[in-house]
């Protein structure tokens, strides 16, 4: 048994000093295992630290200044103040002739709505841009213009409107493109089979479908800005970067105010609805009075910019019989038009 003992012992001695020579040649050696089981702690560990990724600044090179002091159009529009206490418009409003005058609610229409209330829409140019003015009765009883604002543009004076320039909500006096945005009317099916007139039976296209500009975010990111005037916080101003245009410096140009029924899916409005969904804000239709399913919602007529207007422009007003008083300011030519019982006169200057 001794004997056995130790050999026994020696065995095991023999083992440990194996064991032990075995494990330092571990040690010393650049085994892979080891190296592996220092990475996956550290790969493991890596999604819990949050990875930051910035968005890419908008890097602006063409900041809009003041407007030239030579209008290019101007156009009046009627104004609802005066009838709203009786619930309806003054006139202005022919949904057949995709005309609205209608800043009110609906069915009720006894809020009426000064910061939805076009009254007056002017155009400036100069080498780089297109200014467009849009004048509003007044502001929210907040102080502000929480509408949709717009310009339309038919670049090809089929009467169908090829761009639409839409901001919502503006709130800077400094030109901004927060809440801007660039609508292209690509499959040029804005109109309907009749543009300017109601589409029977209405129209199932697709409007302005294909969005150019959002905020910076495009092509050119200066394609449109827009300020609240600094002089009027009632006005809203925009700039359009002729480059928008390729080249084509004559158009007719219309300006929109609105809410949720401004939507660049649905024009042209007047194609997307019939006139017993759309109603009227003219008590002189009683078939159609009140305002239904489009409502809050005012445009202005179509002033030819670049050129001067036949009196066959679609979009074009009606020319009215007799030549009232020129407009405030007007050095060119004034051509009048009669809605209802107003009358709105534009004044074309070059
Ligand atoms: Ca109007
Ligand atoms: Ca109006
Ligand atoms: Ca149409
Ligand atoms: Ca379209």
């Amino acid at each position: 048994m001794k004997r056995s003992s130790v050999l026994l012992s020696t065995i095991s001695v023999l083992l440990l000093f194996m064991i032990a020579c075995l494990s330092a040649t571990s040690t010393a050696a650049p085994a892979p295992v080891v190296t592996e089981e220092v990475i996956v702690p550290v790969t493991g560990a890596t999604p819990t630290t949050p990875v930051l990724t910035e968005a890419p600044t908008i890097q602006h090179q063409n900041i809009p200044g003041e407007l030239p002091l030579e209008r290019a159009g101007y156009v009046g529009d009627q104004d609802s103040s005066t009838t709203a206490e009786q619930n309806r418009a003054p006139g202005g409003d022919r949904f057949t002739f995709n005309r609205f005058e209608r800043p009110f609610n609906a069915e009720s229409m006894d809020v009426y709505f000064p910061y939805l209330d076009i009254l007056e829409s002017s155009i400036y140019q100069d080498e780089t841009w297109v200014f467009a003015v849009i004048k509003l009765k007044g502001q929210s009883e907040q102080g502000s213009l929480p509408g949709k604002y717009a310009m339309e543009l038919d670049m090809d004076l089929d009467g169908g409107g090829d761009w639409l320039v839409l901001v919502d909500a503006p709130a800077s006096a400094e030109w901004s493109v927060s809440g801007v945005k660039v609508w292209f009317d690509e499959n040029n099916d804005v109109g309907g089979t009749d543009t300017m007139y109601t589409d029977n039976p209405p129209t199932t296209g697709n409007g302005y479908e294909k969005l150019v500009f959002d905020q910076g975010v495009g092509d050119d990111p200066d394609t449109t800005w827009t300020r609240i005037s600094p002089i009027d916080p009632a006005s809203i101003q925009f700039a359009i970067k002729r480059s928008l245009f390729a080249g084509d410096t004559s158009f007719m140009a219309n300006a929109w105010a609105g809410t949720g029924d401004l939507d660049p899916a649905l024009f042209d409005l007047s194609d997307s609805f019939t006139h017993d969904r759309a109603g009227t804000s003219l008590v002189e239709l009683p078939i159609f009075y009140p305002i239904k399913e489009l409502s809050e919602l005012d445009n202005a007529c179509r002033m030819p910019v670049g050129f001067a207007a036949t009196g066959n422009e679609p979009g074009l007003c009606p020319i009215a019989p007799v030549q009232p008083e020129q407009p405030t300011g007007c050095q060119g030519q004034t051509v009048c038009f009669i809605f209802g019982n107003q009358t709105v006169c534009y004044c074309i200057e070059n």
